[in-house]
């Protein structure tokens, strides 16, 4: 991205220099981007306006961050219709749902677990596993065994209606090394991030994952610093999409440093669909998304492709907010 000097000199003592990135709000809708008085939520997607009103009583009595992000994102987990978060989510090409998620807070304390069958509410093993173990991530098996432990209960996946879709597929698929693709079915993985009243930031992120995936595929929404990322002193980002391409650039953190550096939110999150954009020659279906909040409670998305949009929540608002985006579909 072009860079651009803005030297602001200042008639009181010294003069102050500030280099700032190109302003993204020269080149996009202006609705796409905002900034909060107080406590905000932003979630991915639709299924965000449900999980935010959820994450939003906890936050409007004063709580924190990282209980209202976890309370949020186990809205959109218990909905048995969504087929690409929680245990109603469409399984890998072997016919099983393996769930991955993470979460983070204002301490930059994490937890996650990946590959994970069977259980309700991955969110809140990863939560576990950030307050009770000196882990940060648990996979597959082992993370079963913890959440068992905890007391977690069991679920029975595929529900009998996916697994019905799913042996459809199979049929259509006979060549299981077909690329599948991240489309409008099968894409819809809640990232939320949330400042409180105190102006602390925390993040969830849960999904069921690139549908039909090869077995044992783990995509960004575990890993810190793809699908998620916090740091208390500059704000925080959450990504959907193409799990792989998010990964390849550390997504999530990659936009919180540069905010870090300057970059509002749209901008820092464009810079990171310019990476991405940058290092794939084939963009065929790579979607991927960003979303972001600064310390100001300035907010902002991008994605590579039009179609993304996020829920918004604050004091005054509360509503869907079509993202700024690099090309259309
Ligand atoms: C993944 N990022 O597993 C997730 C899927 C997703 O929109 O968010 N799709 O790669």
């Amino acid at each position: 991205m072009k860079r651009r000097s803005f030297f602001k000199l200042g008639a009181l003592a010294g003069a102050l220099s500030v280099i700032r990135p190109l302003s993204a709000s020269n080149l996009l809708g202006a609705s796409a981007e905002g900034k909060a008085d107080g406590p905000i939520i932003l979630s991915t997607w639709n299924h965000g306006l449900a999980a935010n009103s959820a994450a939003w009583e906890i936050l409007e009595k004063g709580g924190k961050a990282i209980d209202a992000v976890e309370r949020g994102v186990r809205v959109t987990e218990a909905d048995l219709t969504n087929r690409s978060v929680g245990i109603g989510g469409r399984p890998d090409r072997d016919g099983h749902v393996t769930l991955d998620a993470c979460i983070m807070d204002e301490q930059s304390r994490c937890g996650s677990v990946a590959f994970l069958e069977g259980i309700a509410h991955p969110i809140s093993v990863a939560r576990a596993v950030m307050d009770k173990t000196q882990h940060v991530m648990l996979v597959g098996s082992g993370a079963k065994k913890f959440a068992l432990e905890m007391g977690f209960k069991t679920a029975k996946t595929p529900l009998p209606e996916v697994k019905k879709d799913y042996e459809q597929w199979r049929k259509e698929n006979k060549n299981l090394f077909v690329k599948p693709e991240i489309n409008h079915e099968n894409h819809d993985t809640i990232g939320m991030i949330a400042m409180d009243a105190n102006g602390d930031f925390s993040g969830a992120c849960t999904t069921s994952g690139w549908a039909y995936k090869m077995h044992g595929r783990v995509g960004d929404s575990p890993i810190i610093g793809a699908g998620l990322f916090v740091d208390n002193e500059v704000g925080a980002a959450t990504a959907t999409g193409m799990g792989e391409a998010i990964i390849r650039i550390a997504g999530s953190h990659t936009v919180v440093e540069l905010m870090r550096q300057g970059y509002t939110p749209t901008e820092a999150c464009k810079e990171a669909v310019r990476r991405i954009i940058s290092k794939h020659k084939d963009l065929t279906n790579l979607q991927c998304c960003f979303l972001a909040i600064d310390k100001k409670g300035n907010y902002g998305s991008y994605s590579v492709y039009s179609g993304f949009n996020y829920a918004l929540k604050t004091k005054t608002e509360d509503k869907m907010v079509d993202s700024a985006f690099d090309r259309n579909w």
